[in-house]
């Protein structure tokens, strides 16, 4: 072995070790809004994606230095593992069909290897890597977090206001009129189980026929391994109960601060301390078919979230956990249920409705990007004659009907719309199938590679 060689291969072993390196990757959104598909697509990309065809903006691959992608086996033994195998058979499945609403939280990771560009380890070191973890969990859980800054009777009184607005007002009535006919002394099991049903049935009419984003205690709908525990018998008494210093405001409090101290903590310091880089998914699209109060909803729990995550020595998470996210993508999910003419004014409505909640955010401190995105594809598009004219379109397959569809489904708003417009235009986007992919071949998505770039490029150096 010459010296050369045995410096290349000493700073190599020296090199693995030190130069190994490690990133979080937080994955934010509501229910619904696309994050295991993105998780699912993300990994599928890294693991076969090295075409440069593929993902034209990824600088790692386009420059061929990308080495390929595998699942880590260092996950420790009791940690759930993402059911990545199993979502790609959903997605592979004739007819592809979309991995299932997430039940409980996982995590995954990733060792991705690749040639440095330039610079000092380029020469020392023949491959470099990069260690990815990637955790997914119920969207309805990360709503919990605004709940640590309140007491149970400010968070009843929160819940209250939130129930008197008008798209929710006649489905809170039922609850309203179960609890004013209750009686406040009686903390029996029976009677604390009865009322959490009734809660729990509110919640999910809200959700089926009101469309709203809004859900607390997040656990009451998606309990994961905390089913039956009895601090989830937690439901808001009415304000004017609130004043009554009963036996059942006194059970109430007691579950709620339970849960704020081993549940809430517990989840976001395991999940959402150490976050290295952050993507914050938004359907704008499902929001604006669902009208006007949806959009205003969604803006507002929005807001409580970035509050949440507000970073520095006056926020919450910055108190607790001191998180170092110096990257954040905020991505409109699902672009393809859209013409790409329409991906711009998409993006636009995504800052509108992040610019409040950002400009009074820390986010400021760290670098953030913007863009409409589909993790998986399920359309393409194209163009259609008519009357003479060349006109956008995308064709996919209608999720609910399984209909073949080609269709312009519509102009996105560049601005958050007011009511007036909803009346006189009610949005259609549509909700499509996965398209049918071959399973050797990466998935089909939009702007995923600039996302990668975005998010992984400047470690991949
Ligand atoms: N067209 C299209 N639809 C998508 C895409 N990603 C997600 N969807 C649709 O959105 C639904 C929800 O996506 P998920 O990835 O399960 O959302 P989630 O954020 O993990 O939701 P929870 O697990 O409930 O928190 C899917 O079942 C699809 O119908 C995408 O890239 N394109
Ligand atoms: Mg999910």
């Amino acid at each position: 072995m010459s010296w050369l060689e045995s410096i290349q291969y000493q700073s190599q072993q020296w090199g693995q070790r030190a130069l190994d390196r490690h990133l979080r990757l937080g994955v934010t959104g509501l229910s619904g809004a696309g994050k295991t598909a993105f998780i699912t697509s993300l990994v599928h990309q890294l693991t076969l994606g090295d075409q440069p065809e593929h993902l034209p903006f990824f600088a790692v691959v386009q420059q061929g230095r990308y080495l390929g992608g595998r699942l880590a086996n260092n996950q420790p033994l009791a940690f759930p593992r993402f059911p990545y195998e199993q979502n790609v058979q959903y997605l592979q499945q004739q007819p592809a069909t979309w991995p299932p609403s997430t039940a409980g939280w996982s995590q995954l990771n990733l060792t991705l290897r690749y040639k440095s560009a330039a610079g000092w380890r380029s020469k020392i070191q023949q491959r470099s890597e990069l260690q990815l973890e990637l955790v997914d969990y119920p969207g309805e859980w990360l709503l919990d977090l605004p709940m640590l800054q309140q007491d149970y009777q400010q968070w009843s009184t929160f819940c209250w206001t939130l129930f008197e607005q008008p798209h929710r007002q006649a489905e809170a009535q039922v609850f309203a009129d179960l609890l004013a006919n209750t009686d406040l002394n009686d903390v029996s099991e029976l009677q604390l189980q009865r009322l959490t049903d009734a809660y729990l049935n509110l919640l999910h009419t809200f959700r089926e026929n009101a469309a709203t984003f809004l859900h607390q205690p997040g656990r009451l709908l998606v309990p994961g391994e905390l089913a039956g525990a009895p601090m989830l018998k937690l439901f808001p008494l009415l304000p004017a109960q609130l004043k009554q210093d009963s036996p059942l405001l006194q059970q109430l409090s007691e579950h709620y601060h339970s849960y704020c101290d081993y549940v809430i903590k517990p989840f976001y310091r395991q999940h959402f301390s150490r976050l290295d880089r952050q993507v914050v998914l938004v359907d704008c699209l499902s929001a604006l078919n669902a009208g006007f109060a949806a959009i205003q909803e969604l803006q507002q729990a929005l807001g409580l979230i970035m509050q949440s995550f507000r970073y520095g020595p006056a926020s919450i998470l910055g108190r607790l956990f001191k998180p170092q996210i110096n990257k954040v993508l905020f991505a409109a999910s699902k672009a393809d249920h859209v013409t790409p003419e329409q991906h711009k004014a998409l993006t636009l409505l995504l800052q509108q409705l992040l610019q409040q909640p950002i400009k009074h955010s820390h986010y400021a401190s760290a670098k953030s990007e913007a863009m409409a995105l589909a993790a998986i594809r399920a359309s393409s598009a194209g163009f259609v004659q008519h009357a003479g004219q060349k006109s956008p379109c995308i064709s996919g397959v209608e999720l609910d009907s399984g209909n073949k569809v080609t269709l312009f489904p519509g102009e996105v708003p560049a601005k958050l719309p007011d009511t007036a417009l909803f009346n006189r235009h009610p949005f259609q986007f549509p909700a499509l199938a996965p398209l049918q992919h071959s399973g050797q071949q990466p998935m089909p998505h939009v702007r995923m590679d600039h996302a990668l770039e975005f998010l992984l490029g400047d470690k991949l150096q």
